[in-house]
């Protein structure tokens, strides 16, 4: 049993999408962040931070969009949207899912908030060109970042990546545009969004 404790136009939907993705049946539970259902005394004991996304699989609580993605990959392998460990495209792949959070994300909240490039050798993600450069290579690459096969690392990179150009903090560099225009082309990101789009009607725009 899967739920996924979700609020729509949020990080939330890098979970949903790759449940979608993963194509196991699941369940919503639905948080209205402007009332606070993220900060009731029962949301608050599965996710202290008071955050979506939360993933609860057979009582097995997992938070953090990239750690939910890279646990499902990995505990429904059929789905084929892991690189199997004893594989050796297993590190890179390992390496995408951790440079979601750790350096794009930080990337593009320090561009959007307009923070200046200060000590890059003391930033994780050092300095925002060079993220864009490396992944503008690693995607120009395609049509996946695992090359053809579609893997959680390009549900997180890539949920990144749309939401960083929406924001226009991601410049839209031919190989990034080529990349999330094939990433939006695929049948569960579509479905995700009108599931959202439906949620945001739910909860009353
Ligand atoms: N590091 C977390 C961040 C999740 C996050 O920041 N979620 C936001 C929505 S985009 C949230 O729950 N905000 C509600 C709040 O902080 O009150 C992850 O990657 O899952």
């Amino acid at each position: 049993m899967l739920t996924l404790y979700h609020a729509p136009q949020s990080r939330s939907i890098i979970a949903q999408w790759m449940l979608v993705e993963l194509g196991e049946p699941f369940d919503y539970h639905l948080l209205d962040l402007k009332k606070g259902d993220n900060r009731t005394a029962a949301y608050l004991a599965i996710n202290p931070m008071g955050k979506v996304p939360t993933l609860d699989h057979d009582g097995s609580v997992v938070t953090e969009a990239a750690a939910i993605c890279s646990y499902l990959a990995d505990a429904f392998p059929k789905a084929g949207l892991a690189i199997p460990i004893g594989d050796r495209r297993r590190g890179p792949y390992l390496k995408w899912l951790f440079y979601g959070p750790s350096c794009l994300e930080p990337a593009v909240i320090d561009r959007m908030f307009q923070r200046p490039d200060v000590a890059p050798g003391s930033l994780g993600y050092g300095d925002f060109e060079r993220v864009m450069e490396m992944l503008s290579a690693a995607v120009g690459r395609g049509p996946y970042l695992m090359g053809d096969s579609f893997t959680a690392a390009d549900v997180v990179i890539g949920s990144g990546l749309i939401w960083g150009m929406m924001t226009k903090a991601v410049p839209a560099r031919p190989e990034i545009l080529a990349y999330t225009d094939r990433l939006q082309e695929r049948p569960g990101l579509r479905r995700v969004y009108e599931q959202d789009a439906a949620f945001v009607k739910k909860l009353g725009g």
